[in-house]
């Protein structure tokens, strides 16, 4: 008898069918709920499904004691739909701070020291997915597309797969891939090369992560890969390929270049200044970041030269323990950068822990001599394009910009650094702050043009296009007819 690896579902279902034209499905942790959706990302997913059409789905951000098996309308549905998956406060602790947050997060962006182990974690993490593949198969048509977006979802394939979902499904992880070593300090239950192999196309943000991505495959016994370029694994096959994403170029120049009094103002208060625009978070590389402009204010040669640093840093995720160590880190290091280097009419650090609306933060950055953008890990980083895209071509300011950003493998012309050297970052920010015009010009130039090959619109074309050019995972067209051996 032939043993088919694919693993079980129904036989009888309404997967059963070749791909047809059918509707987009997207699926992201966060779903828009206000009418017109700002930020990249979010806007070029809702551009793409007013045209489409389809149906966004997303975690509502309501708990309930008892999860509904339905998905909820939420927002406006005039376009598109818009679905919510409900969770309880435990599912929301163990799957989305805990396994996500506390374990994912941490081994994407090599900080394995910070991963915090929980069987409840991993449990919470298999739930909300296979609730959510159900809620999914509910609103499904065979002929759909699924296109589901990072860490979150890993195993989402694999669950839609299970219960018999045989169309195309698509995945992006907007962080970055994790290298083989740190791998390691996943749980076993947590099979990234199992789970991936159940899509049809991976997407990841940069050569890197497809190198890396790969050789994980390559360690796995019975993974191959083959002449065209997939993945075969048991059963599988599956596509995996850079797709490194941008912004919306022409609406953030546009923004950039309107006038607004508030930032009028916030450019007389300032005077020269120097900016960084993170979530709070440790992969943001903040701390070393203080540290090189203190270093920077310190070995400066003309003391009259006083710029400041505006850095804007909302918290995210204070219910994880090194999100809360991270904010009472920086400060501490605020309070001492000011104490020591304030003047009666300077404050050199200015740290702001809030949202700040797109107008105001276009023209933020435009009127910044710096862009400073220093993880130590990060997928791509939008703030890196959103600077480039804000500058005035004919007297633009500088990036500095970390190696280990997905970014820097394009925006080679940006003033590369490395996030661990103090001294390196300090004498680069010198280094901007003093370039002549005609370099800044050139440097501009040459980042701008990666700006515009990335925009966003493009990006999620390139993907659904490649999504649709995809083949639908051979095992499940091989599954019939092991089947039938088997009967
Ligand atoms: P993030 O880690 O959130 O995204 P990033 O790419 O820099 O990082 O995007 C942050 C976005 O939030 C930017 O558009 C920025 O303007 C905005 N933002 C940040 N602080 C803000 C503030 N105080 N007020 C208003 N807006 C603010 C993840 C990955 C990245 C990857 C993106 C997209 O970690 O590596 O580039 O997804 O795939």
């Amino acid at each position: 008898m032939m043993v088919s690896h694919a693993p079980s579902f129904p036989r009888e279902n309404k997967w059963g069918n070749e791909q047809m034209s059918g509707k987009l499905i997207v699926v992201s942790n966060r779903i828009p709920t206000a009418a017109t959706p700002s930020g990249g990302l979010v806007f070029a997913l809702h551009e793409t499904l007013r045209s489409t059409g389809g149906i966004w789905i997303g975690s509502d951000p309501e708990f309930r004691s008892t999860p509904s098996d339905e998905l909820k309308k939420i927002g406006d549905q005039s376009d598109y739909q818009r679905l919510a998956f409900e969770m309880s406060e435990e599912d929301y602790k163990t799957f989305y701070l805990g396994f996500a947050n506390s374990v994912l997060w941490p081994v994407c962006h090599r900080r394995g020291d910070l991963v915090q182990m929980s069987r409840r974690f991993e449990e919470g993490y298999r739930r909300v997915n296979k609730r959510l593949a159900q809620q999914i198969v509910n609103v499904a048509d065979p002929e759909d597309m699924i296109w589901v977006h990072d860490y979150h979802f890993f195993p989402l394939a694999s669950d839609l797969r299970e219960l018999g979902f045989k169309g195309k499904i698509g995945f992006f992880l907007h962080i970055p891939f994790p290298a083989l070593g740190d791998l390691g300090a996943l749980p076993e239950s947590a099979n990234l090369a199992r789970w991936l192999a159940d899509y049809d196309l991976v997407g990841l943000q940069t050569r890197s992560d497809v190198a890396r991505c790969l050789e994980m495959f390559r360690s796995e016994l019975g993974a191959e890969l083959m002449n065209d370029g997939k993945i075969k694994y048991g059963e599988q096959r599956v596509s995996v390929r850079s797709f490194p994403i941008g912004i919306d170029v022409e609406a953030f120049v546009a923004t950039a270049n309107q006038t607004s009094n508030d930032v009028e103002i916030a450019k007389d208060l300032s005077g020269e200044y120097v900016i960084g625009v993170d979530r709070l978070d440790y992969s943001k590389g903040l701390p070393n970041r203080f540290r090189a402009f203190g270093r920077y204010l310190e070995t400066r040669k003309d003391k009259e030269r006083r710029p400041s640093l505006l850095q804007i840093a909302p918290p995210t995720r204070e219910g994880v323990t090194a999100y809360r160590d991270i904010r009472f880190e920086l400060e501490e290091l605020a309070g001492r950068l000011n104490g020591e280097n304030a003047e009666l009419d300077w404050t050199p650090l200015r740290y702001i822990h809030r949202n700040i609306d797109r107008d105001v933060l276009a023209k933020l950055y435009r009127n910044a001599r710096v862009g400073l953008v220093t993880p130590f890990a990060d997928g791509m980083n939008l703030v890196a394009k959103e600077y480039i895209a804000a500058q005035d071509p004919e007297d633009p300011g500088v990036l500095v910009l970390s190696r280990m950003a997905g970014a820097a493998e394009d925006m080679t012309e940006a003033l590369l650094v490395n996030p661990y050297d103090i001294e390196e970052m300090s004498e680069a920010l010198a280094q901007a702050l003093d370039m002549p015009l005609e370099e800044r010009k050139a440097r501009y130039q040459d980042c701008m043009k990666r700006v515009k090959a990335t925009d966003v619109g493009r990006w999620s074309e390139n993907y659904l296009n490649a999504l649709k050019d995809s083949r639908t995972n051979l095992s499940w067209n091989s599954f019939g007819d092991d089947q039938k051996e088997s009967d």
